[in-house]
């Protein structure tokens, strides 16, 4: 049986990249009647965390995708919470989708699809994402109670259709277990987070390529 030496050939056919990308961060200042809000981000960061956008439960949410993603993320925001939480939710979704889509550039020389499945206890979350260039959410939780703390548990699907539109990513969220809403939200950050790791990793025999068949995304 013949064998082929790859070793041998493929040393000699490796062409030499240079994997040096440029700097991936981002500042993004947005200003409406109802909201103010920053976000400065580097996706190769080390996952330090500054949040303050006056809703506790979302600057936790938003420590999960900085610390499991390994972004250093910066998000100050102020609202209309004299009304609800809701467009200072959407409006840092928004403007969290529009720094990632800022410092992904072209989306060149990274890995492009991210998946992860995290357990937080009894919850158990499957997250596939794909920096796709569309725009798309399946949402699949069912968490059992409206509230956690004072955060209305609806906002979550609000907080992922702003940055799935704003980043023009594919998300798809599913829960395949988990009774207690704090879990099963908190378990969806770390997959995301986990996922958006993976996906946004330069892929070193990619190189400086658009990681599309289309060559563009
Ligand atoms: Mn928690």
């Amino acid at each position: 049986m013949q064998t082929r030496d790859f070793a041998a050939t493929s040393s000699e056919k490796l062409p030499s990249f240079n994997l040096e990308l440029p700097a991936r961060m981002a500042s993004v200042s947005r200003k409406t009647g109802e909201t103010d809000v920053q976000v400065s981000l580097n996706l190769d960061g080390q996952g330090t965390c500054s949040a303050a956008t006056g809703i506790p439960f979302l600057d936790h949410m938003l420590h999960q995708i900085s610390s499991h993603g390994l972004i250093d993320l910066d998000v100050q925001a102020t609202g209309d919470l004299e009304i609800d939480d809701h467009h200072t939710n959407e409006d840092v979704g928004i403007t969290l989708g529009q720094s990632l889509a800022k410092a992904l550039g072209d989306r060149k020389g990274i890995v492009r699809f991210g998946h992860f499945l995290a357990p937080l206890d009894e919850a158990l979350v499957q997250v596939t994402l794909d920096f796709s260039g569309r725009p798309h959410l399946s949402y699949g939780l069912q968490i059992p109670t409206e509230r956690v703390g004072t955060y209305d548990t609806q906002l979550v699907r609000e907080f992922f259709v702003a940055i799935v539109n704003h980043s023009q990513m594919t998300l798809h969220i599913r829960q395949l277990d988990g009774i207690n809403s704090h879990h099963i939200i908190e378990a969806t950050f770390k997959a995301f987070a986990r996922a958006m790791r993976m996906a946004i990793e330069v892929d070193p025999r990619r190189a400086h390529t658009i990681p599309s068949s289309k060559g563009v995304l």
